[in-house]
């Protein structure tokens, strides 16, 4: 098959759709000249063209900074070009470098109640922070307030709670690693292992399966073996827009004549074709066909299409004994292969196809391509992890991998893409809330200090600790905890319960607004910008989705002389609140970080002369047992595991939705209102419907709805969505996180994971 195509679609005409909503099909490639118009209107309103250009210059390069975007990684240095960025790395970049400020003089002129009014859109439009603030309790306003008050304030209340756990301390997934393990150091010298982060709503499903499965909470492919795959399926995950990089590589790996297959709800438009933005002949109109099948599944239809395609190829096998599975792999690398065949006869055709909403001859298509390849990668990322059974569904991508040893071999592997561009980092550095024993010995032998053994909360557990006044202080090193948790008005009570709560933040948000008694803002370096020290300019470093660990160095002035480094406010808060008691000089280290990157070093294998290893241009990659085929799991072997087919049952008007990205936001950033690729212009409060769902429920596009959800605790509800068009599957509903996480109970997570189930939820409408 010919990969090539011009788009000559003709553009199918705009339709306004309500009041400021208009929809328009898009046709052409993702990527392409779109992408580079939208990256310099970005750049336009808020950086200036020269400043964006520079930025942009430096972004993965070897003496440059990481992406703050995603995670996935970069070409080794000889390779790279001179602009290893996508559209939206671009505008992470251009929002960090954005000339706008928000000073003392902003929150004076703005009361907190007043800024509760505006929209998350437009708390991030008001440009970076530059001073440390602080609302006392019973304030209307944010004043500002020197570092080392804020560090006495913080001090004083951790060290006057009954107990360390009735402090919390939350981690978003760009934190670096140096700033990480001095992070999770202080917390656990402090002593507790209260430290929820954003994995916990994002990859935990992952982390949990594959540990269990394979041995090892982590993907085990390379960006080569891309190169080498001869099928690549592509499971609840959109690239075109959550991780764009991804297409570049899909792309060569088509032309090479590899096939892929695409399984998702929605028919995401990356997935159909890409034009590579900085390729001249893409920018006239080329585009690369990408998915060879596209599998419009039912909403968490994975389980059921899963085996499906492992029924079919149990079933070519038997035809042709010998010639499927890779019985050599089983044999000497497996455990649970008997049980796993025998639970899967059992399982009726008629469940997998109403369950996975998919038919017969579609399922034995993914089968064909994947029996046909000599080796074969599975990619996914939200749109498996976000449900109840979200480890199952990760267990049963790799009893699939499993079959015909698709696993610690060039070509071939689980690959799930991270969200964050550090956010596998921070859990290796320890950002953990259940720590092994193996990582807290080391720990205390290189530190010096008792850690503590208790597990601490996750996200969720956060959540109800708050609530129930367990918790005094919630610590917050990045992220936008208020707005990207479930069940927005149940963690807004809750936060409001603490006493103290601190943001660690380069922009305005939601959780600045929403606080405790009383509220400290503490404004930091981005990934973009010149991090001094005593010793001098300073890198950090971070690692990828694929275990590559490369440095990251900032080349910009920062944003404002008052910001202080990640670090450096986890260095300083150790100092004012440990103070004499901690056997580590906070201070000391970090004036050199290779000083931190010591200790990393003796305390986490795989870094072993991580000063040294990490100055290499393309920096290092850290050990995956699973990769070289060691089992650490229980039995020692991998696992095939059984699962049931999911069912949630909906009545009379109910649908199930799910809660996605935007082409326009990264996570609770919203930079704009549009969502390009899905056709959806100048309005978030939408929800895509199928057109014949809309007809049969008497509602028109365009209508205003009001959703309520339902769960076994109550309904929740939320006023005012613009029903729109989608090629969706019946019953199957769309919104944006995080417009809908009003919906999401803190109580719907996935089994094990405890990640909420934004994916899977139950709604129902009515007319507003
Ligand atoms: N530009 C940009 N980049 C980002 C982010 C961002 O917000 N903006 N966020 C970052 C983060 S933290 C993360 S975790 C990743 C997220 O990256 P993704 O996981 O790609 O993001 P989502 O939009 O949450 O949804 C994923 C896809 O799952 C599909 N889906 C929904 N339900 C199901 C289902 O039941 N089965 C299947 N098969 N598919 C389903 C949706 O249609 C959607 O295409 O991206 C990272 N990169
Ligand atoms: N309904 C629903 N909810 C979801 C999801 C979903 O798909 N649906 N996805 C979940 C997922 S996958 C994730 S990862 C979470 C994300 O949850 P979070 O990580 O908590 O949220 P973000 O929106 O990524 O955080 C944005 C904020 O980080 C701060 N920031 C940006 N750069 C830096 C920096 O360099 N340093 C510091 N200290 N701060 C910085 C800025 O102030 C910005 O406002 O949301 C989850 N919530
Ligand atoms: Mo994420």
């Amino acid at each position: 098959m010919a990969p090539k195509t011009t788009d000559d679609t003709p553009q199918l005409p705009t339709k306004v759709v309500s009041e400021g909503l208009q929809t328009q099909p898009y046709t052409a490639a993702a990527g392409g000249m779109g992408a580079v118009t939208s990256v310099f209107r970005e750049a336009n309103r808020h950086t200036g063209l020269l400043r964006c250009i520079k930025l942009l210059g430096s972004i993965n390069q070897s003496d440059g900074f990481d992406c703050p975007g995603c995670a996935w990684p970069d070409p080794p240095a000889a390779e790279r070009t001179a602009f290893e960025f996508c559209e939206n790395g671009a505008k992470a970049i251009i929002a960090e470098g954005t000339r706008e400020r928000v000073g003392p003089d902003f929150f004076e002129q703005w009361s907190i109640d007043q800024l509760l009014e505006q929209s998350d859109h437009w708390l991030e439009a008001q440009g970076r922070l530059t001073h440390p603030m602080v609302r006392k309790a019973g304030a209307t306003h944010y004043t500002p307030i020197e570092w080392s008050e804020a560090f006495d304030l913080i001090a004083r209340e951790l060290n006057t709670v009954e107990s360390p756990d009735e402090a919390i301390f939350y981690t978003s997934g760009r934190t670096s690693n140096e700033a990480a393990f001095l992070y999770q150091a202080f917390v656990r010298n402090f002593g507790t292992n209260n430290m929820p982060d954003c994995s916990n709503m994002c990859h935990e499903s992952s982390g949990r399966g594959l540990g269990a499965s394979i041995g090892i909470g982590k993907g085990t492919v390379s960006l080569q073996d891309f190169d080498e795959a001869e099928a690549i399926f592509v499971i609840g995950q959109n690239p075109g827009t959550n991780h764009p990089r991804m297409l570049t590589a899909l792309e060569r790996a088509k032309e090479r004549g590899s096939r892929i297959v695409s399984v998702n709800p929605i028919r995401e438009r990356g997935l159909e074709a890409f034009a590579h933005p900085q390729k001249p002949m893409a920018l006239l109109g080329r585009s690369t066909t990408i998915s060879d099948l596209y599998l419009q599944v039912r909403i968490n239809g994975d389980v059921a299409f899963l085996k499906g395609m492992m029924k079919i190829i149990m079933d070519r096998e038997e035809q042709a004994p010998g010639t499927i599975l890779d019985h050599s792999f089983i044999d000497t690398h497996t455990a649970g292969f008997e049980d796993f065949k025998a639970a899967l006869t059992q399982v009726q055709w008629s469940e997998i196809i109403e369950q996975s909403g998919l038919t017969r001859p579609e399922i034995e298509a993914a089968a064909d391509i994947y029996c046909q390849a000599k080796s074969a990668i599975v990619c996914w990322a939200m749109g498996l992890t976000q449900h109840k059974n979200g480890v199952g569904n990760i267990q049963e991508v790799v009893n699939l991998l499993l079959l015909r040893g698709n696993i610690g071999r060039p070509g071939a592997g689980a690959c799930p893409v991270r969200g964050h561009s550090n956010v596998q980092g921070d859990r290796t550095m320890g950002i953990v809330e259940r720590p092994s024993e193996s990582f807290l010995v080391n720990l205390e032998a290189s530190m010096g200090f008792k850690a503590p053994r208790k597990h601490g909360v996750d996200t969720v557990e956060a959540i109800h600790a708050m609530k129930e006044k367990q918790a005094k202080v919630f610590f917050a090193m990045g992220g936008n905890f208020v707005a990207a948790t479930p069940d927005t008005a149940y963690t807004e009570a809750a936060i409001q319960e603490t006493e103290l709560t601190v943001q660690v933040s380069t922009k305005l948000n939601r959780s600045h607004l929403i606080t405790g008694n009383q509220a400290l803002i503490l404004p930091c370096l981005g990934r973009s910008e010149i991090d001094n020290q005593a010793s001098g300019p300073q890198f950090v470093s971070c690692e990828n989705s694929m275990s590559v660990v490369t440095r990251s160095q900032g080349n910009n002035e920062p944003a404002s002389p008052t910001l202080m480094s990640e670090p450096a406010i986890v260095a300083h808060l150790a100092h004012h609140t440990l103070g004499e008691t901690s056997p580590v000089d906070w201070l000391h280290l970090v004036e050199d970080y290779d000083r931190i990157r010591e200790i990393i070093a003796q305390t986490i294998p795989g870094f072993e002369h991580y000063a040294a290893r990490i100055r290499d241009r393309d920096g290092f990659v850290l050990p995956n047992s699973a990769g070289s085929r060691e089992w650490r799991t229980q039995s020692g072997r991998a696992e095939f595991t059984v699962h049931p087919i999911p069912h949630i049952d909906l009545a009379e008007g109910q649908y199930l939705m799910a809660t996605v990205r935007s082409h326009d936001q990264y996570n609770t950033t919203i930079y704009g209102l549009d969502d390009r690729y899905r056709g959806i212009f100048g309005e978030r409060r939408v929800i895509m419907m199928n057109p014949e769902d809309i007809q049969e429920a008497g509602l028109q596009e365009g209508q205003v709805v009001d959703l309520t959800s339902h769960f076994e605790d109550g309904e929740r509800h939320a006023p005012r969505f613009v029903v729109v068009q989608q090629n969706v599957p019946r019953k199957c509903v769309f919104t944006y996180f995080p417009e809908a996480n009003p919906l999401v109970p803190a109580r719907s997570v996935a089994k094990l994971s405890n990640t909420p189930t934004s994916k899977s939820v139950v709604i129902s409408m009515t007319p507003a």
